[in-house]
C-alpha cells in the first residue's frame, strides 16, 4: 500500500506546485505515495473563516487558533483507517536530517501540519502526540517549505522511486562504511572547458581506481567543509590497493 501523506496548510496551491514536479511527482505516479492536501481554513467558523487571533497577554503578531486545527485534524485523520504519525513543522522541533527521513519513510501514514503567522495556540501541541520537526536554525514564513523539504527527502527513500544505482549511491555514500560523506566531484562532456580538464583517472576506464579517487575526494571535501559529519577521529583513509 502506498505511504499516505496528508498535509494541512493554509496554502495548498503552494504545496501542490512542488508535489507536481520532479521526484515527488514520480513517487506518486509509481504508486509509492499518495498526497492529500487539506486547507484548515475550510474548518474555520464565521463569515471571515478566521484561523488566527491576537495573543492573550499581548505582543506582536497573530496566533493560530485551536478550533479550526482540531476540527481539521479530526476530519482528515478519519479519511483513512491508518492512524497517522503526526508531524508539526516548527523551529522549536528536533532538527531534521537523513536519519529522521529514514524514520519517517518507514511509517505507513504521515500527517504534516504547516503553521503560519507567529505560532500556534499551545493547546494544539498539548492535544496530540506530535513529532515536532525543524529543518534548521533560521526562520521561514511558514511550515510549508519545511514540510516540502521533509516530504521530498522521505519520498525519494521509498522502495521503487529511484533507480537501483541512485539508491545504492545513497546507501554507500550518504550513510555507508566511510560515514556520512559529501558528494565527490562529477564531470560530463566536454573533456576540456575554458582550460579546465576532467581528471585523467575518470577517463582511464579503471573502475577500481575511479572508485578509490571518488572516495578520497569525498573524504577530503568532507574534512574541509563538514568535519562534523566525520566519525570522531576522522574517517579512515580509503584503503590502498584492491577494494
Ligand atoms: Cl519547521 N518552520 C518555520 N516557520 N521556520 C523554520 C522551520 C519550520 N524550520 C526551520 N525554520
Amino acid at each position: 500500500m502506498p505511504l499516505r501523506i496528508d498535509i494541512l496548510t493554509l496554502f495548498p496551491a503552494m504545496v501542490q506546485a512542488v508535489l507536481s514536479e520532479s521526484i515527488p511527482r514520480i513517487a506518486a505516479e509509481k504508486g509509492a505515495v499518495e498526497y492529500h492536501l487539506a486547507n484548515f481554513r475550510d474548518f474555520a467558523e464565521g463569515v471571515h473563516q478566521s484561523v488566527d487571533d491576537r495573543p492573550y497577554g499581548g505582543g506582536a503578531g497573530m496566533v493560530l487558533m485551536c478550533r479550526p486545527i482540531y476540527m481539521a485534524l479530526r476530519d482528515v485523520t478519519a479519511r483513512d483507517q491508518r492512524s497517522p504519525h503526526l508531524v508539526l513543522l516548527t523551529p522549536a522541533g528536533r532538527r531534521f536530517n537523513q536519519d529522521v527521513a529514514r524514520e519517517l519513510a518507514a511509517k505507513e501514514r504521515l500527517l504534516f501540519l504547516c503553521g503560519r503567522y507567529e505560532g500556534f495556540d499551545e493547546r494544539i501541541r498539548q492535544g496530540f502526540a506530535w513529532d515536532e520537526i525543524s529543518i534548521g536554525d533560521y526562520v521561514l514564513s511558514g511550515g510549508e517549505l519545511a514540510a516540502l523539504s521533509v516530504v521530498d527527502a522521505v519520498v525519494r527513500l521509498l522502495p521503487g522511486v529511484l533507480n537501483k544505482e541512485a539508491s545504492a549511491e545513497i546507501e554507500s555514500f550518504a550513510l555507508g562504511r566511510h560515514g556520512r560523506l559529501l558528494e565527490y566531484p562529477q564531470y560530463t562532456r566536454p573533456v576540456e572547458f575554458e582550460g579546465m580538464r576532467v581528471p585523467d583517472v575518470l577517463l582511464s576506464g579503471h573502475h577500481g581506481e575511479i572508485e578509490k579517487w571518488r572516495v578520497a575526494q569525498a573524504v577530503q571535501r568532507t574534512r574541509e567543509r563538514r568535519p562534523d559529519l566525520l566519525p570522531p577521529g576522522g574517517a579512515e583513509r580509503p584503503k590502498e590497493g584492491k577494494d
